[in-house]
Parts: C-alpha cells; sequence; structure tokens
C-alpha cells in the first residue's frame, strides 16, 4: 500500500502489519538501516573534499584493498545496528567472523540478523562513479536469547525476510523489499527525508542492455560466449547495449528500470565468479524476484542455494526474466562448459 509522496518512515509503519512476523522489531530495522545509510551518503558526497579516499591500509578478507570509506561504512553501519540493540548478529564483508551483539545478554530478544556489503563497488569511490550499500535480513535459526551461531547467518536466500540497498547516486535511493514488492525511496538531502519516489518497481519481461565485463570473455563458458555474441547479433531487437559500470548496485538499479541483464559468470580464472552469495546475490535475487525478475547461477535459482561459508562466492546472473532464461538456454545446450 502507497501514497505519492509517502515518507519511508510512514511507508514502514503502514505497511509493518503485512509482514507477517510484525513486531516492530523489522520496522525499527528497516528505520535503523536508513539512517545509517544517511550517515554514509553524507561521506560519499563529501569524500572528494576530505582525505577520505585512498586505502585504509589494510585489507579486508577478500584480500581486497580496504578502501577508507570501506571502514567508514561498515563502521556506521555496524555502530548504527549494534546501538539501537535490535539484531542478535551481523555479518560484514568488510568483517573476517560474524559479530555476536550482546550475545551474553539471555534478555537479548532480538530476532534478526542483517548480512552487509556496506560500500560495494568500492573501486568506483575514487573516480567518482556511483556505489552502494546491500543488505540481507534473516530471523534466526537458534533459540533466541542464546549466542547467535553461523546457521543463524548459513540460510538459503528463500528464507530471507528483507532486503535491499542504497545506491549512492546522482541522488541517493534505498530501495527494499519485505516479500510484497519492491519500493524505492528518494532522499531529499535538504530535510533528510526518504520520499517513495518509485512504487511497486518492476523488471520490464525484456530489455535490451547487458551488463558484464567482457575484458573476462575469453575465461568465460562456452554458453556465456554464445549469449554475448547473441545479444550482439543484427536480428530483430538486437544488437543490444552494452551498459557495465562496475558497480552493482547501479547496474541491477537501472536495469530494473530499463530492462536488462547484469551478469558475472563463473570463469577459468574465478570458478565462483566473484560476487558474495550471502550479502551481494541473495539480497539482489530476492529484489529481483519480487519485480518479476529473475536470478541464478547459470543453472540453479540463486535462492535455492545451501551457503557453506560466510564469504563464499556464486556466478550471478540476474534481470529482466526473458533475457535470463535466454542465457541459462545458451548454458544449458552448450556442448561443454568451457
Ligand atoms: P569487475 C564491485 O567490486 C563488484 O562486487 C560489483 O559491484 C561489480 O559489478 C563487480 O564487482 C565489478 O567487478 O571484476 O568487473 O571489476
Amino acid at each position: 500500500m502507497s501514497k505519492p509522496n509517502q515518507t519511508l518512515g510512514e511507508f514502514i509503519i503502514e505497511n509493518q502489519t503485512a509482514f507477517k512476523y510484525t513486531s516492530g522489531e523489522l520496522s525499527r530495522l528497516l528505520n535503523s538501516i536508513r539512517l545509517a545509510a544517511k550517515v554514509v551518503n553524507h561521506e560519499v558526497n563529501k569524500a572528494g573534499l576530505v582525505d577520505i579516499i585512498g586505502n585504509a591500509g589494510e585489507t579486508n578478507i577478500q584480500g581486497e584493498d580496504q578502501q577508507k570509506l570501506d571502514v567508514y561504512a561498515n563502521d556506521k553501519f555496524i555502530q548504527t545496528l549494534t546501538k539501537r540493540n535490535i539484531v542478535c548478529g551481523i555479518a560484514s564483508e568488510e568483517e573476517d567472523d560474524f559479530i555476536a551483539i550482546n550475545s551474553q545478554d539471555e534478555n537479548n530478544q532480538n530476532k534478526y540478523v542483517v548480512l552487509i556489503d556496506p560500500l560495494d563497488g568500492s573501486s568506483n569511490i575514487d573516480v567518482n562513479v556511483s556505489v552502494g550499500t546491500i543488505f540481507s535480513i534473516y530471523r534466526r535459526v537458534t533459540p533466541i536469547g542464546t549466542p547467535v551461531k553461523i546457521e543463524d547467518f548459513l540460510q538459503k536466500g528463500s528464507a530471507q525476510v528483507a532486503a535491499g540497498y542504497v545506491v549512492y547516486g546522482t541522488s541517493t535511493m534505498l530501495v527494499y523489499t519485505t516479500g510484497h514488492g519492491v519500493n524505492g525511496f528518494t532522499l531529499n538531502p535538504a530535510i533528510g527525508s526518504y520520499y517513495l519516489s518509485h512504487p511497486d518497481m518492476k523488471f520490464p519481461e525484456d530489455g535490451n542492455i547487458y551488463s558484464v565485463n567482457e575484458g573476462n570473455y575469453s575465461h568465460f563458458p562456452i554458453g556465456i560466449k554464445k549469449y554475448i555474441k547473441y545479444c550482439q547479433e543484427e536480428e530483430g531487437d538486437r544488437p543490444y547495449t552494452s551498459r557495465y559500470i562496475g558497480s552493482l548496485v547501479s547496474d541491477f538499479h537501472r536495469n530494473m528500470i530499463k530492462g536488462g541483464i547484469y551478469m558475472y559468470p563463473k570463469s577459468s580464472k574465478n570458478p565462483n565468479g566473484k560476487l558474495r552469495l550471502l550479502y551481494e546475490c541473495n539480497p539482489m535475487a530476492f529484489l529481483a524476484e519480487q519485480a518479476n525478475g529473475k536470478a541464478s547461477d547459470g543453472y540453479t535459482r540463486i535462492m535455492d542455494i545451501e551457503p557453506s561459508e560466510l564469504h563464499e562466492r556464486a556466478p550471478f546472473i540476474c534481470g529482466s526474466k526473458n533475457m535470463v532464461e535466454k542465457a541459462e538456454e545458451f548454458m544449458r545446450n552448450a556442448d561443454s562448459e568451457f
């Protein structure tokens, strides 16, 4: 249920009764993500003006250089979620292991865990290209009041209760789902409120944009190579347009509005692709399916994959349903994988 120009706060309250676990806790959780995103947005938007650009001089578990804004965003989301005592655990791309919140407090009745990529696309920070935050929310599976365990985080994407992203672009938007469709809210920085600007977002079933890093072409599976050539052929509504920003949230957001497909497939160099299953693929897959799109690893529905490690990677093909199914058809019909 949405009304034009509704604020995010009004929308969350109005729709919390639709959420089957409603206890107001999820609403408070979404509100804390909204607050942290505003704080991060403020820093991202002035990154060029202060000595916050550049490496923090450390690397994360992925072995990637941590940009200062990565570290800042990670700290802000963890602080906000911890201080407001809403979740029992947090897992982050920037943290080697999950973080148990107030785990010694038997009165900790918090039911939710959050998995987050605090600043995705961080390689774009220094060149002033959009970056984003991606979050995924689950109910814990271990008993409430006990210390959170790894199995609370290693749940299939189909068990998510909410997911979303913040895109720090020409405007800052928060886009999320609780399983009842996808809604986009644009931040008015002058007053610090998010307003419903994109109600009930849907992927067009077809599109003419394909997003992939073609620099890796020679290492792609045969099926992906054939699909890319299919996109480039003069036939009907093809050739499609190639658009790849190098920031998943931005490529996904554009493709959801205009119609398109994003691919980060496996390759002979990266047998599981690059994107992380738990805090990149699963939340984006939940949003995609809620927006009538599709997300798979080329063969299997992303949200059906049984996770085994916190930072495991998965090949990712996501976007307009008919485009994803066409790519899967090429993968299925290839004589061999490579
Ligand atoms: P490459 C950013 O690091 C990210 O995780 C996604 O946001 C983006 O789509 C992809 O990796 C870019 O990776 O290898 O093409 O630079």
